[in-house]
């Protein structure tokens, strides 16, 4: 189990799934440097037995963002290293040893919203609803939402709630890309289960390419992101697990596309 020392965060791990829950309710899970920083060292730690984690909010908000009570009189340096440091701990989820499932309800704006924008996977319940307060606030998002939320929306939604915050629902979050499952209320967390369990038994290097190569991939140049493909196309099935699962398939004992 892995132990870090803090409030703001709770750990529950259930054979090779970790469920981490941001732990500030009576806040709303507003993120101080403690929560982001806890956040970090769990990443950090995360072991090979764990295979998929899930993030989730307690309380009645996945997260209202940075802790506006601590955003005091920084200047320049600091704000950029401020910035940075949501950056580098973003990346820690983004490049986790394995991937990464947001159960999102409630709010889930400005950096809440980055969070869930550096998780693999997006399961929202129906009283999800997602904004960038920041436009509103006279400030600017200081999280990653730039670089990874216009490639989950486009950069024309992402400038509309900024410059009007517009604030989009359940299932408007659904439908222009900010999640990707939409269930009832108090339903995330198993079908977040289920998807980890789905995650769990892929071949290791397939999760791998998905959550370390795909990105890079995406943003490299077009002839710079074939070659990278093809690079892992021929790793990916040169593994002793790729061929044993090809093997099952054309000998009857793997399942079907679409089989459960
Ligand atoms: C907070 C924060 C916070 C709540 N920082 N303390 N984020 C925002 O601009 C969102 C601001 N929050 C809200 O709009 C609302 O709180 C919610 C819609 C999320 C929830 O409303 P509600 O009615 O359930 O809760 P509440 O009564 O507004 O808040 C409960 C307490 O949490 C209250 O404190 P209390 O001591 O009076 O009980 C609030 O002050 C406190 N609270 N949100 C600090 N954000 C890497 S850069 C990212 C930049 C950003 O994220 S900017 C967006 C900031």
């Amino acid at each position: 189990m892995i132990s870090v020392e803090t409030n703001t965060l709770t750990l529950e791990q259930t054979g090779n799934l970790l469920i981490i829950s941001l732990n500030r309710p009576e806040k709303r899970n507003a993120c101080n440097d403690e929560l982001i920083l806890s956040l970090e060292k769990v990443f950090d730690r995360l072991d090979e037995t764990i295979k998929c984690v899930i993030i989730k909010g307690n309380g009645s908000h996945f997260s209202a963002g940075l802790d506006l009570s601590e955003l005091k009189e920084r200047n320049i340096v600091q704000g950029l290293q401020h910035s940075q440091m949501w950056h580098r701990v973003m990346n820690k989820i983004q490049f986790a040893a394995c991937p990464v499932v947001a159960v999102l309800h409630g709010a889930v704006v400005g950096g809440g919203l980055e969070i869930a924008s550096a998780c693999h996977i997006r399961v929202a319940e129906k009283s999800s609803f997602y904004a960038l307060p920041e436009g509103q606030r006279g400030i600017f998002v200081g999280g990653g939402a730039s670089v990874r939320l216009p490639k989950l929306i486009g950069i024309a939604r992402m400038t509309d709630m900024m410059l009007t915050g517009r604030v989009f629902n359940a299932e408007e979050g659904e439908r222009i890309g900010i999640a990707q499952y939409l269930v009832e209320e108090g339903q995330g967390l198993s079908k977040a289960t289920e998807l980890a369990a789905k995650i769990a038994s892929n071949a290791g290097l397939t999760n791998y390419a998905l959550t370390h190569v795909l990105p890079k991939i995406v943003d490299s140049n077009h002839q710079e992101g074939l070659m990278l493909e093809s690079m892992m196309a021929a790793m990916a099935q040169d593994a002793p697990e790729a061929k044993q699962r090809l093997k099952d398939f054309l000998e009857g004992r793997a399942k079907k596309v679409g089989e459960s």
